[in-house]
């Protein structure tokens, strides 16, 4: 379903300077205090990433000079969170911060019950174990690794029911989010039972590809005709609203707020990292409508995770997601973060670096396989890009590919996503456009020598969620390190 309006945002030959020409706004913000990087040399650099067993997750903070690894607990706060830290309502029960956090959850989110977690984790956890039963099936657009984690671990059987481009990282369509619908009704019609379908607005494992709302008013109303609920995972729900904003017909005039609130009408509930919008270090939260369910919940939340009242947080934990929450959905906030990213993808983009197209909400993709187009899927492709990426300049990253995939629960073997990406992540309000210009160069530069890596194995593997300890050695001459 392409609209007829979306326009894509770049343009292979943009120079800068027609770029800065273009841009008639900037940060709405400016820095008031600043934290030191320090660069590294390439020996330092081949020492720490061989100390790490060629996975940035096991890189030490210090020794990364830009740090893209994820948009995940690593946004910047703004003066008016920091002075929410010094309310903090530190009460075991009933912390009026907690008060304040579901009002505003309330006012821009819309659902009725809010359960507080320690992140976004905490939450899928929950409303797995209250909902999945053994031999469920659970349609979603497209996995996300701790998402699937947690339904496998309740018995459940992920289903993937994204529209077909969404696994082309070449295809424009604008909402690559969305569900294939045909795909969805099938899954309804002979699964056993379906306890709810699992919908992610900007989906992360896609290249952070939006949902149109057109396509989540069809799943509302085919999951109702089959009595089945939608629970979204609001994790980057409003970076998703600024897209249907900017890309849908008849959503320009509206604002993300008011998007954000008709996004969630459609669902029945949803899990949430604190850690993305809603511009926090830590946090999360479950909301649902259902009373009944709501209850579980709350009784499960009290075993995993603290009482129901602050769910893992801190009382001021609370208080600066409940402002972050505020801020995150005004439109000029999401124009310079999304708008951000953008300007990175261009940049890549017009020197003809393969990434995901359009450039997604909160990070640039690599296409690991138009990077390195002879290196088999399991010699790590990304992995080792990530690697390549690290001892270019110190700039971190993450494999979204065959690491991060996994192995099948049933057959143990890897899967094999079509997808073999490398995710350029965007912390909010943190790095400047200087920072973006170095990052750029570095990428280009491992392209133009990408006949060089060989590729790596995996000599540890973990057996849950591989990809954060998983560590791996060079292939023969010429491989990263
Ligand atoms: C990230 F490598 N994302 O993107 P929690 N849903 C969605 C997420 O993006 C998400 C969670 C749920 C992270 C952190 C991370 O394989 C990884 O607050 C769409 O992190 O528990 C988290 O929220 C879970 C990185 C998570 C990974 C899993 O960087």
């Amino acid at each position: 379903m392409a609209s007829p309006q979306y326009q894509p945002p770049h343009s292979a030959l943009r120079t800068i300077g027609q770029q800065l020409r273009r841009r008639s706004w900037a940060e709405p913000w400016k820095i008031k205090m600043v934290e030191p990087i320090r660069r590294t040399t390439p020996e330092q650099r081949e020492a720490a990433l061989r100390g790490a067993g060629y996975n940035t997750f096991l890189l030490r903070a210090e020794d990364v000079y830009i740090d893209l690894l994820t948009d995940s607990g690593t946004s910047a706060m703004s003066d008016w969170q920091w002075a929410g830290l010094m309310l903090g309502d530190e009460a075991y029960a009933g912390s009026k911060n907690y008060y304040h956090l579901e009002d505003a959850v309330r006012r821009h989110y819309g659902y009725k019950h809010l359960i507080p977690t320690h992140q976004g984790r905490g939450a899928e956890h929950i409303l797995s174990q209250i909902m999945i039963r053994p031999g469920d099936t659970v349609p979603g657009n497209m996995y996300f690794t701790t998402t699937r984690y947690h339904q496998e671990h309740a018995g459940g059987q992920f289903v993937d029911v994204i529209i077909d481009e969404a696994h082309d990282p070449a295809s424009l369509h604008p909402f690559k989010g969305d569900i294939d619908l045909a795909k969805l009704e099938r899954v309804l019609t002979t699964a056993k039972h379906v306890p709810y379908v699992c919908l992610a607005a900007t989906v992360n494992m896609a290249g952070g590809q939006p949902i149109s709302m057109a396509n989540v008013r069809a799943v509302r109303g085919l999951c109702s005709r089959h009595g089945v609920p939608v629970m979204m995972d609001a994790t980057r729900a409003v970076e998703n609203a600024w897209f249907i904003k900017s890309r849908e017909r008849g959503y320009s005039g509206k604002t993300c707020a008011e998007i954000l609130l008709e996004l969630c009408s459609q669902t029945d509930g949803c899990t949430m990292s604190g850690k993305k919008d809603p511009l926090v270090n830590i946090g999360g939260w479950l909301s649902l409508n259902d009373d009944a369910l709501a209850d579980r919940a709350r009784n499960l939340v009290v075993v995993y995770e603290g009482l129901h009242t602050y769910g893992g947080m801190a009382g001021r934990d609370m208080e600066a997601m409940a402002r972050g929450i505020e801020e995150s959905v005004q439109d000029e906030h999401m124009q310079a973060r999304v708008g951000q990213v953008e300007y990175l993808g261009e940049l890549l983009q017009s020197e003809g670096v393969p990434i995901v197209l359009p450039i997604g909400g909160h990070a640039v993709y690599l296409d690991a396989r138009r990077f390195y187009p002879k290196m088999a899927q399991d010699s790590f492709p990304a992995q080792t890009l990530a690697a390549e990426l690290y001892l270019d300049a110190g700039v971190r990253s993450m494999e979204r590919g065959i690491v991060s995939a996994g192995r099948d629960k049933a057959t143990g073997r890897h899967h094999y996503p079509r997808l073999e990406l490398v995710r350029l992540t965007i912390p909010r309000r943190v790095y400047t456009q200087a920072h973006m210009d170095v990052v750029a160069e570095s990428v280009v530069a491992v392209h133009a020598r990408a006949e060089r890596p060989r590729g790596l194995r995996m000599v540890y593997e973990p057996e849950q969620l591989r990809f954060f300890q998983a560590r791996f050695e060079p292939l023969g001459a010429g491989g990263p390190g």
